[in-house]
């Protein structure tokens, strides 16, 4: 399986941390992202996006790194990592969708303009930021985990731009819960961290 990466992305490092944490062998291919690689083909065939992570998986080509982990969990990771039980599935594809929008466009985007000089709405970020971040913190106060009491993918797909907030100019300190959580994460058997976490 051929994972197209790039070493800075929270969205690439989420399936690296996911893979590592399962033990799912991939291979890496890193991306000449600064070049714009991934916006001309042969990426762009792979995923009209012109986004990563891409996953080759055999015939089977996936983009959004949300999709990807629910791929490798459910292919791969067994029942451990990926319920049979709709109920439970749709508790962790809750914290995919968090992932996938209050956090993207909050943490992570505050990150995106400190970090890499994009042109978004600095202050908007941060207001969602402070919207999130309270939220997640009370939910962590009596959760171990984000879902169903054992560590999923959604720790997976939450934890990369959660830890890399100061890179945002977020400041965790007030967030204990969070503070807990992310050490709990790091604990993890497999565990393996990207350069800002
Ligand atoms: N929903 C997608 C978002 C992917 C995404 O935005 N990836 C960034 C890298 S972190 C990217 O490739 N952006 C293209 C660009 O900025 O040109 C996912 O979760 O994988």
């Amino acid at each position: 399986m051929k994972l197209y990466d790039l070493e800075l992305s929270g969205n690439c490092y989420k399936v690296r941390l996911f893979a590592a944490l399962a033990g799912i062998d991939l291979e890496i291919v890193p991306v000449d992202f600064l070049g714009g690689a991934h916006k001309r083909p042969p990426l762009t065939d792979l995923n009209p996006w012109g986004e990563l992570p891409i996953l080759v998986d055999g015939e089977r080509v996936l983009r959004d790194s949300q999709a990807i982990l629910v791929h490798l969990a459910g292919s791969y990771g067994g029942a451990a990592w990926w319920p049979a039980e709709a109920p439970l599935q749709a508790e962790i594809v809750q914290w995919l969708s968090t992932a996938a929008n209050e956090i993207q466009n909050g943490p992570a985007s505050a990150r995106l303009v400190d970090r890499f000089g994009y042109t978004l709405d600095k202050a908007d970020t941060l207001a969602r930021a402070a919207r999130i971040l309270p939220l997640l913190d009370a939910h962590l106060a009596d959760h171990d985990w984000l879902a169903i009491g054992r560590p999923t993918i959604a720790d997976c797909a939450m934890y990369p731009y959660v830890a890399l907030a100061p890179e945002g100019g977020i400041d965790l300190a007030p967030y204990r819960h969070i503070a807990r959580w992310i050490e709990r994460v790091r604990a993890l058997p497999g565990y393996r961290a990207m350069p800002g976490t």
